[in-house]
């Protein structure tokens, strides 16, 4: 028996990027855990990735590509060989593209795989050469990030693990204990140290339930409570006035703007009561450092980026900048993308312009009769979008048309691939080469290949290799390796990648980018914006609009990701992690369940125009009064198609990403 321990990454969409150690015993794993050198992985894995190997070795694994032999959705495929099926997908492409132009081609595509090379570089470059529709990629962080952008600049802000310098830990919409594990560790050192944790969430989370003290405000109000926080703060004179006045510029009109919230009225429009808001104020201000840790679940309402754009004012005016521990802790796309040259992998040139389509109204896309070109063919990968995308009973009535042809890349039988006409096989990240795109911690991760790939799966980059071929694209940049790929991005020059070469990575499995260790990013100003200030009015300022009345569905849902289990909708098919999470629920508040004569544990119906579905009521808290929630994740089932099936695919007020957390809905008892 040979036994090799393999140096890795996880690659799936989340910001602790995980390294992970896989132990080999004559090709097949038999071991994965998190690799314990690793500052922020610290030896543990997720109850995801724990039993990642489920995922591996799964008997439902596609192991073969597929072509379809019934009618759409039907589930009936016949395997065919690699050269048959691309010959044939090739063909089709071809003819799409011949007549109804090359825009009629809309590859689909998210972070099922993150990696920054198997994730976004050969297939960018195959569909920037053939002409395609672009994606606009939405969904997740868009939003967020235009919103800080328009105020600092750009998306840098304090290193997530420096919260074990705070005081004061403000989770504002960010489920950390479920979404972001491996932070937590950082959040308990400062407890202990005697920091406070307050969690901002309409949901009480097992994240919210840990902290300290929990605001619950409504859903997508959070522009009233965050200007409320701002009157109270310079009605009461805890301003930092000259960091205001060495680097800011629109103070005027910004605290002129909050003066029409003060408590009272915040009160009555967000939930959080007038002394609650006054205690919150207080304490960001004086209890420095204080921090704002940020992920990205009050981005997908009407106001996403406006609530973002206030969050990343307010430590410009409590000075928290000035702090290690201080400030706005959102993504750390923006210091991976400083020093990793990220550019070399989709040159600009190499990105024509041609039409775009958000993810997010991709129902819409399949089924507009005025759009033209008309969306001909579908090519998915590293997503699902028959679960994952709003309005998702929208995309299956797209998916099911019969002149739609459909590709599918995927590592199982997906409800999207269900309705493919080709289904391919992909690796999964024990099976490829990669290099980590990090968005919650500064360390640079490369993953090997511990396991061959099995049955006939071939990686994105190889199946985009293999499709140029078959489309007789010879263009070098369409043949591209992993390695040589991996090596660009590593050679940017950037200082604090001194050291950290392709060498060293294959040996150690990662490396530390070389932060200053006392870094904080605008401790003297220094913001990116064209003034080098920050931009606090630059603007038109904020002001919360409430929800329109809908009497027939008066209740809002928040459909968020409540399970330790599941990955967005991965996994929930694999035995082990759907016991472990349970039953699909919907979680009621007390007073909403007795109004309409429902208990914990009964069946009801949630529903609205787009969908309903059938689940069982837990009425524990989880809600306030006026929401519900429902997890997020589950496939389509009889009587259940998801939580999507009821989210609404209506545009954010930035960055193209939805308001999807804002749906309306009633909820019935099943009788
Ligand atoms: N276990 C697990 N981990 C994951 C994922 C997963 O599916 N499962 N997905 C990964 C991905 S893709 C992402 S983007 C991250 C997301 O990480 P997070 O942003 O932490 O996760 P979300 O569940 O989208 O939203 C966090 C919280 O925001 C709250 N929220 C919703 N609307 C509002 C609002 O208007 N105001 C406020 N203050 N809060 C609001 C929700 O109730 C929710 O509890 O998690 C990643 N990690
Ligand atoms: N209601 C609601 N909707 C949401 C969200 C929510 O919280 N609530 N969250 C939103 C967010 S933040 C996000 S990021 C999106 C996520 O939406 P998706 O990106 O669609 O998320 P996943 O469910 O993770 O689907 C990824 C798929 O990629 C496949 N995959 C994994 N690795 C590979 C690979 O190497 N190659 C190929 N070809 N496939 C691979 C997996 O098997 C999986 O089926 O969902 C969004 N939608
Ligand atoms: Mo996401």
């Amino acid at each position: 028996m040979t036994q090799t321990v393999v140096r890795g990454g996880c690659a799936h969409d989340c910001p602790d990027s995980c390294a992970w150690l896989a132990t080999v015993e004559d090709g097949r794993a038999v071991d994965l855990r998190g690799n314990p050198d690793h500052p922020f992985t610290r030896g543990g894995l997720c109850a995801k990735v724990e039993r990642y190997l489920d995922r591996v070795y799964s008997p439902d694994r596609l192991l073969h590509p597929q072509r379809r032999s019934g009618p759409k959705g039907s589930g009936r495929f016949e395997r065919v060989s690699w050269e048959v099926a691309l010959g044939e997908i090739a063909e089709r492409l071809l003819v799409v593209a011949a007549e109804h132009g090359a825009e009629a081609i809309l590859p689909y595509s998210f972070a099922g795989n993150m990696g920054l090379i198997q994730s976004r570089s050969l297939d960018r470059r195959l569909w920037a050469a053939v002409g395609a529709s672009r994606l606009a990629r939405t969904v997740c962080g868009g939003t967020a990030n235009a919103g800080i952008a328009s105020v600092l600049g750009s998306t840098l802000g304090g290193l997530p693990e420096h919260l074990r310098h705070s005081r004061t830990i403000v989770l504002w919409g960010t489920n950390t204990l479920v979404t972001n594990l491996h932070l937590w560790p950082f959040v308990r050192e400062a407890r202990a140290a005697g920091a406070r944790v307050i969690a901002v969430d309409p949901l009480r989370t097992r994240t919210a339930a840990a902290a300290d003290w929990h605001l619950q405000p409504f859903p997508g109000s959070d522009v009233a409570l965050v200007l409320g926080l701002i009157q109270v703060v310079v009605a009461e004179g805890l301003h930092d006035r000259d960091y205001i006045e060495a680097h800011t510029n629109g103070f005027e009109a910004l605290r002129a703007r909050a003066a029409e919230y003060p408590p009272a009225r915040v009160a009555q429009l967000t939930g959080v009561g007038a002394a609650d808001l006054l205690a919150l104020a207080r304490e960001l201000a004086t209890a420095q450092p204080a921090a704002i840790r940020t992920v990205l679940g009050p981005e997908k309402h009407p106001q996403g980026a406006a609530t973002f754009r206030l969050l990343a004012s307010l430590p410009a005016i409590t000075g928290a900048w000035r702090h290690l521990g201080g400030g706005l802790f959102p993504d750390t796309r923006a210091i991976v993308n400083d020093t990793l040259d990220v550019r070399s992998v989709n040159p600009p040139h190499q990105q024509p312009q041609t039409r775009e389509i958000n993810m997010i109204q991709l129902g819409r896309a399949l089924t507009d009769p005025d759009l033209h070109p008309p969306v001909k063919a579908l090519f998915v990968y590293n997503a699902n979008p028959a679960v994952t995308t709003p309005n998702s009973n929208l995309v299956v009535e797209g998916l099911r048309r019969e002149d739609l042809f459909t590709v599918v890349h995927e590592q199982f039988m997906t409800d999207t691939a269900l309705h493919a006409d080709f289904v391919l096989p992909a690796t999964g990240m024990l099976e490829h080469l990669d290099l980590l795109y990090p968005w919650g911690h500064a360390t640079v991760v490369l993953n090997r290949p511990a396991i061959d790939p099995p049955g006939e799966c071939v990686s994105n980059n190889e199946l985009f290799r293999r499709l140029a071929r078959a489309l007789g694209r010879p263009e070098p940049h369409l043949h591209a390796s992993e390695e040589d790929l991996i090596r660009g991005v590593l050679a940017g020059g950037h200082p604090w990648m001194e050291g950290v070469t392709y060498e060293r990575l294959w040996e150690e499995g990662w490396a530390p980018i070389g932060m200053p260790d006392d870094w904080k990013p605008y401790a003297n100003g220094g913001f990116r914006t064209a003034s080098g200030r920050c931009e606090l009015a630059a603007e038109p300022l904020p002001d919360y609009a409430p929800p329109a009345a809908d009497p027939a569905h008066p209740l809002t849902l928040v459909s968020a990701k409540l399970g330790l289990h599941f990955l967005n909708s991965s996994y929930s098919h694999l035995p082990r992690h759907a016991r472990a999470e349970g039953e699909p629920a919907v979680h009621l508040h007390a007073v909403d369940a007795r109004d309409r004569g429902i208990a914990d544990g009964d069946r009801v119906r949630v529903r609205n125009a787009r969908g309903a579905l059938e689940l069982v009521a837990r009425v524990d808290g989880v809600a306030r009064p006026g929401v519900v929630a429902v997890a997020f994740g589950f496939w389509r089932r009889p009587g259940n198609p998801g939580a999507n099936a009821l989210t609404t695919d209506g545009l954010s007020d930035g960055g193209g990403g939805g308001d999807f957390y804002s749906a309306r809905v009633e909820v019935e008892a099943i009788s």
